[in-house]
């Protein structure tokens, strides 16, 4: 078996601050808001909160683009707030990580100022500049992830900075050492107050390479340089520096986003004894449905690559590394209403998805209203959208005419960010329980139906659901430690998998489709050796018929024969 560690054993809620929960009544959530759920969260039986941003923003990347790093957006409270919501979670034994925002910063930031305010100034070098093209054009042919290239011109000093995301989110320069000082200054900071953890933005790609040259042009008329800079081997020179100078010496929760990272990346970035994270969020599996206009389509995610997928992550990073599980998250549109069924078979799909996914080797995520079955809101207008990932691709598409009007709405309800932004569905009144005023963006309607407050009671609720995975994996360390063994995989209609430790054997088995199905398991499973753990049906007879009803999930526990 694998060593033991906390982080290995936890499941973690992803709390989207501004929609979480509005505690003081302007319609954006806030700390005090998240303070007041915590009994709920408590009780869901997770261990480990992430936060994300909630420090000093503009807010055009809903916090992602932040001018203060150690101070806390008035929106969401002050400092005494985090503290004591920091206090609160401690209290019920649970742990804390936050976003850390390394790889960029706002455009707003004092450092961004004061590095264009001045060629000589001390924080110029906090950032990356670049002279024109010849032609007076950006330096290379890279593109920014929401559009257009990523390089802006500082008219005052006739120079480009690069940003990879928007022009207000230029990137930080990491081969500068006092900038890196800085960082883990700020980091040891927030770890002296007490926070567990963070949660790594784009780490990935803060190790930009030497090689600026031009590659490549996609459909977007750009090259993506993720890849490249995801490669440069920078990254984990900076990592285990920020390990020595700021985390060690401290039990804590690294998990790094590795955007474009391959599996030998994410490899390195993730074991043990290269003292870099403890896991990583990877993306294979959520680009399955990607085209030519990026996300802009109706493609679904098929199941069989998404298979492949899934078992190459869960079998390259065994013994080696961590995966950091998640169908969900604030970039993502809801797992459920890509896979699952957003009509009769709701609860089950959305049981089924979460067994296929808490099953497997791996930290689990959950993001906030996954418990409970949240589904994608449908957009009928542009206005209703906050995200500028969506704002801006939905204004070029159209304006060029490559996707039509409705057409882009209809994509923007199956892909945008923003399904996973709508305010937390707590309960079936106008507000949703999220806010008692006008909330910052649209709340689904469906929260009469889809809510907390009628869950907890009923037992056969999405929300008793995850609790009962949770309670599976206290009871069974096969579920945390178990090797993952790849089981028909080319069925194209079924997701299963063994877990194996110790002689005994886990069975994994999940219809992805409306439709019951016959799917033999393996040897030996049919017998008196063999017990049911967990079902998302109220009768299986997988047991007795091999049979797996619509949406059916089935965990089946087969010790060795003495
Ligand atoms: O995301 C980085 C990232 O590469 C993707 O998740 C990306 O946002 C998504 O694929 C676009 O659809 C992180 C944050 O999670 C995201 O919210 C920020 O916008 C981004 O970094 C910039 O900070």
């Amino acid at each position: 078996m694998d060593e033991r560690k906390w982080w290995k054993e936890s499941v973690v809620y992803q709390i989207y601050p501004q929609s979480f929960c509005d505690g003081n009544g302007d319609g954006v959530g806030d700390i005090p808001g998240i303070i007041g759920k915590l009994d709920y969260l408590a009780a869901l039986g997770v261990d480990v909160l992430w936060l994300s941003p909630i420090y000093p923003s503009p807010g055009y990347d809903n916090g992602y683009d932040i001018i203060d790093y150690e101070a806390i957006d008035p929106r969401y409270g002050d400092m005494e707030d985090f503290e004591r919501l920091l206090a609160e979670v401690h209290a019920r034994g649970l742990r804390l990580i936050i976003d850390l925002v390394v790889n960029h910063t706002s455009s707003e930031h004092p450092w961004f100022k004061a590095a264009r305010s001045d060629k000589a100034d001390p924080k110029r070098d906090y950032y990356i500049w670049r002279e024109p093209a010849t032609d007076g054009g950006p330096p290379n042919n890279w593109g920014a992830l929401f559009g257009g290239p990523a390089w802006t011109l500082d008219e005052k000093s006739d120079r480009y900075y690069l940003h990879l995301f928007s022009p207000r989110q230029p990137e930080l320069n990491w081969k500068n050492p006092l900038l890196r000082r800085d960082i883990y200054a700020m980091m040891r900071r927030w770890l002296s107050k007490g926070v567990d953890g963070f949660r790594m933005d784009v780490i990935s790609l803060i190790a930009k390479p030497d090689d600026f040259s031009d590659g490549p042009v996609g459909r977007s008329g750009y090259f993506d340089p993720r890849e490249r800079i995801a490669a440069n081997p920078e990254v984990h020179e900076y990592l285990r520096e920020m390990r020595r100078e700021a985390l060690s010496g401290r039990d804590l929760m690294t998990v790094g986003e590795a955007s474009a990272s391959t599996l030998e990346d994410a490899r390195r970035l993730t074991d043990p004894s290269g003292d870099e994270l403890n896991m990583v969020f990877w993306f294979e599996h959520m680009d399955l449905d990607g085209g030519e206009t990026f996300k802009w389509n109706d493609r679904t995610i098929p199941l069989l690559p998404l298979k492949s997928v899934m078992a190459k992550w869960q079998q390259g990073l065994a013994h080696s590394g961590w995966n950091a599980l998640f169908w969900n998250n604030h970039d993502q549109p809801r797992m459920l209403s890509r896979l699952g069924d957003e009509g009769a078979e709701r609860e089950a799909s959305a049981k089924m998805l979460a067994t296929c996914l808490h099953m497997m080797q791996g930290s689990p995520f959950i993001y906030q209203g996954e418990e409970l079955g949240m589904t994608n809101m449908r957009f009928t207008s542009p206005d209703q959208l906050r995200d500028n990932e969506s704002r801006g691709a939905y204004r070029r598409y159209v304006k060029s005419g490559e996707i039509s009007k409705e057409d882009m709405l209809r994509y923007i309800s199956l892909k945008s960010r923003d399904n996973a932004r709508t305010p937390m569905q707590w309960n079936a009144a106008p507000g949703a329980g999220f806010t008692r005023s006008t909330p910052w963006m649209d709340i689904n309607p469906n929260h009469t139906e889809i809510n907390a407050e009628e869950q907890p009671a009923r037992e056969d609720s999405v929300l008793n659901f995850y609790k009962a995975l949770i309670r599976l994996r206290r009871a069974y360390p096969i579920v945390v430690y178990g090797d993952f063994v790849p089981y028909a995989q080319e069925d194209p209609n079924v997701f299963a998998y063994t877990r194996v430790l110790d002689g005994e054997t886990l069975l994994v088995c999940c219809n992805f489709t409306a439709r019951s199905l016959d799917f033999a398991p393996p040897a030996g499973f049919l017998n008196e050796n063999a017990k049911l753990l967990l079902t998302n049906r109220e009768t299986s007879v997988y047991m007795t018929e091999s049979r797996l009803a619509p949406y059916e999930a089935a965990v089946i526990l087969r010790k060795e024969r003495s």
